[in-house]
């Protein structure tokens, strides 16, 4: 199957940001930004980069002509320090010069004084000392209190998530043209061109139809361009509105690391409570988020944290609450998975704990209380068409669970300083922004007099696949050759009042506003024809394979002549839709309601081995039955589940974010930072589609694919910790990810 970019993408012949032909004239910024955590601006001194030859113009916060304010939900964001800075990479001046290394080496003229403050980077730190953005969130039903009185065993504990550095091949970047009348135009490297039109347009206090953002495609985005890219374009589109020319600004790599927030690290504090055959019967979980220094997207991610702080399984009492912790950190920001990975991540800790307690076996608990028809989520949604047994069941048949077990025995009986453990993880990730309003997409599609055919919709393309996904759409519908066409550029001119390209449902919203412009031009013609040739109200006429069937019967018209004649008939060739998705809604002062259009399910098992000696590891294999729904584009949820995957292994195992007590990133370059290359990649994944499972609320009957495979990573955390009980039984281990070969070796030897 070939995706939509392939060929250009083999060729090296796709278009991103940084390609982009400029015309003559065109500047280049650079940003100056705050070397500490937190402190008082003293004093800027610009004079000596003013002098500095080749340096057009020296952006402050007292110069943006609107409001200096970026937040996207809470408005606690300058674009701009002003008088204090609150972490370390805080943009503070732009520098606007005739080439980049002009402006690069002109900045570090720039002589600013601090007055220090004492940094927090620490999210229960910054409770403690009343810092937290919002107000306690909980989710809660039952009575936790009365269930603990219930239960045959009680277990509390600590868990301790790690951050997440996006690594987007394609750093952040825009450029921002001056248009006619004051306006601005903005080719930017954004999840979300709406987003980014709204915080240029606040920046520079123009009405939202000054300013167009246009989106070719990103390389890469994983959550980290959903809001922070919008802070680059405003950066870009106020030197272009200020010098009158284009600007452009492409963060290099370093700069992006330090300056952008990554997934947020919790610490979480959980306690669980079962029957003594493995029932879980109550459950409470406080988790501390460390947003950073801002609120960026941390409430909603906050949210998904406690819809998602029972995984798979059904438990009857459950308060979860969510402290959203300010410290002086980068503002962290979405990452695949939105804050589920931790939540899920929380309560396998808790089952581990307590098979240990109850000298059970883990997967006696899980499969005991995994999801059935019908359950009840803490906030109110029943688990509805749930797979979660299905794919449980069909994992532990084809991928012999009993199998392993003994294997994994056999060998650790065999083998001294080499271990193996395995570990089974379900999943069940909730489809839909959980902010109601944000679950709509819009489609404008253009059949040209040709017969060629031009989408445009509201969906980012960022490697995921979702424009050859709205392309098969569109030419299953048409039943014309895919060739035909072309996915457009995303634009906030085409379709207007977008939601980010996130939650994984790009491919269900914009498919489906896809799929209701198409059928409406379909319609159109259908009459057309009907009109030319005679046929009745009720005859049938059917598109097949670029030809056209009256009635059963060819009739002698290609689709390109149908299309032809339509136009000198004056038919409308070109449709717009919207599609929001019914039937979801959330009360969020109860925290109770639907608040996802369908659930994605799925199991998998882990295999590791752990050399004892060096602490390292590898993973043998990772084997998963996924629910897909009906997909429609295999090779391409394939491809999303297998990244997945190594992402999700990735944040689990090697990748570590480490900031020093004084809230410096040490991590700051692929030196220091590892992520998995191909030699830490399991040497086998297996991904089994499951079979029978329809989903009208899904493109086609498909599912989201995007995020909820990376939680199977999870399985990798613990298979690894169980190598290490194999190698040191009755040692207790703690849960604190990233689990890195450092961590393990400490972990065998330490007492
Ligand atoms: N796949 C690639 N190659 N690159 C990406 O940046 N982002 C992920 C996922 N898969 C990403 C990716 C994230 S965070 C999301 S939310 C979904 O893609 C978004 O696309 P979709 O809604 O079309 O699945
Ligand atoms: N973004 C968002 C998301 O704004 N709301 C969500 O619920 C969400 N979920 C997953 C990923 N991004
Ligand atoms: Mo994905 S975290 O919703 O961009």
């Amino acid at each position: 199957m070939k995706n939509y970019d392939t060929t250009r993408h083999v060729r090296g012949e796709s278009l991103f940001a940084d390609d982009f032909l400029l015309p003559e004239g065109t500047l280049f910024a650079s940003v100056f930004s705050s070397s500490i955590a937190h402190g008082k601006i003293v004093s800027l001194d610009i004079s000596e980069v003013e002098k500095h030859p080749g340096v057009k113009k020296i952006i402050l916060a007292k110069d943006i002509p609107g409001q200096n304010q970026i937040g996207g939900i809470i408005q606690d964001e300058p674009l701009l320090a002003e008088n204090e800075v609150h972490f370390c990479g805080q943009p503070i001046a732009i520098v606007i010069a005739e080439n980049l290394l002009i402006a690069r080496a002109a900045k570090k003229k720039i002589k600013i004084e601090f007055e220090e403050l004492t940094p927090i980077t620490d999210p229960r730190e910054a409770y403690a000392k009343g810092m937290l953005i919002i107000p306690p969130r909980i989710f809660s039903n039952g009575n936790v209190d009365e269930a603990w009185t219930q239960c045959d065993v009680l277990v509390e504990g600590t868990v301790e998530t790690g951050a997440q550095e996006h690594l987007y091949l394609e750093t952040q970047g825009a450029i921002a043209f001056p248009t006619e009348g004051n306006g601005i135009k903005i080719i930017s490297s954004t999840q979300g061109p709406t987003a980014t039109q709204r915080a240029a347009c606040k920046i520079l206090g123009l009405p939202m139809h000054q300013v167009e953002v246009d989106v070719m495609r990103l390389g890469g985005g994983f959550g980290g361009k959903e809001d922070q890219a919008n802070a680059w374009a405003a950066i870009a589109a106020v030197s272009a509105y200020v010098t009158k020319k284009p600007v452009k600004l492409i963060l290099p790599r370093q700069e992006d690391m330090r300056m952008t927030g990554k997934r947020h690290p919790y610490s979480i504090d959980y306690k669980i409570g079962l029957t003594k055959d493995g029932k879980i019967l109550s459950y409470e979980v406080t988790f501390f988020q460390n947003a950073g220094a801002a609120a960026d997207l941390s409430t909603p991610i906050l949210d998904r944290t406690l819809f998602h702080a029972t995984n798979s399984y059904f438990v009857p009492n459950v308060k979860a609450t969510g402290l959203c912790c300010r410290t002086n950190l980068p503002p962290n920001t979405a990452f695949r998975g939105f804050g589920g990975p931790q939540a899920m991540f929380a309560m396998e800790a808790a089952i581990y704990k307590a098979a240990a307690k109850l000298g059970i076996d883990v997967s006696i608990i899980q499969e005991k209380n995994l999801l059935t028809e019908g359950d009840e989520f803490h906030y109110g949604q029943l688990a509805e068409n749930s797979k979660a047994r299905a794919c449980w069941n069909e994992a532990k048949e084809k991928f012999k669970f009993d199998e392993i077990k003994s294997n994994v025995e056999k060998f650790n009986r065999e083998n001294q300083l080499s271990k193996k453990g395995y570990a089974c993880m379900p999943i069940c990730f909730g489809i839909s922004f959980t902010n109601t309003f944000m679950n709509q997409a819009g489609a404008l599609v253009h059949i040209y007099s040709d017969g060629s055919v031009g989408i445009s919709t509201a969906a980012v393309e960022m490697g995921q696949g979702v424009n050859e996904k709205i392309r098969l759409v569109a030419a299953e519908i048409f039943s014309i050759n895919k060739s035909k066409i072309k996915i457009e550029t995303t634009n906030t001119s085409r379709v207007a009042n977008t939601s980010p390209t996130a939650a994984s449902s790009a491919a269900d919203l914009n498919g489906k506003a896809t799929e209701l412009a198409c059928k409406n031009l379909f319609e159109r013609l259908v009459d057309f024809v009907k009109d030319e040739f005679g046929f009745s109200a009720s005859s049938k006429i059917e598109f097949e394979d670029e030809t056209i069937l009256g009635d059963g019967n060819k009739i002698d018209l290609t689709w390109n002549e149908l299309i032809q004649k339509a136009f000198f008939k004056r038919v409308n060739l070109s449709a717009h839709a919207h599609y929001a998705v019914p039937g979801i809604y959330f009360d969020k002062e109860k925290n109770k309601g639907n608040a996802f259009a369908y659930y994605s399910f799925g199991t998998a098992v882990v295999e590791v081995t752990v050399d004892c000696l060096r602490g390292t590891y590898i993973v043998d294999s990772v084997k998963a039955v996924h629910d897909f729904g009906k997909s429609f584009a295999n090779v391409i949820d394939l491809g999303q589940a297998e990244g997945a995957i190594m992402q999700g292994i990735g944040w689990m195992t090697m990748e570590e974010v480490i900031y020093n007590s004084e809230g410096k990133l040490l991590t700051d370059a692929l030196s220091t930072y590892k992520i998995p290359d191909i030699h830490s990649a399991p040497k086998e994944i297996e991904v089994h589609f499951l079979e029978n499972s329809e989903n009208p609320l899904g493109i086609f009957n498909s599912k989201a694919i995007g995020e909820p495979p990376l939680m199977y990573g999870i399985g990798t955390f613990f298979a690894i910790q169980n190598a290490m009980k194999a190698f040191r039984p009755g040692k207790e281990f703690q849960f604190s990810a990233p689990l890195t070969p450092e961590k393990v070796l400490l972990g065998l030897y330490k007492e």
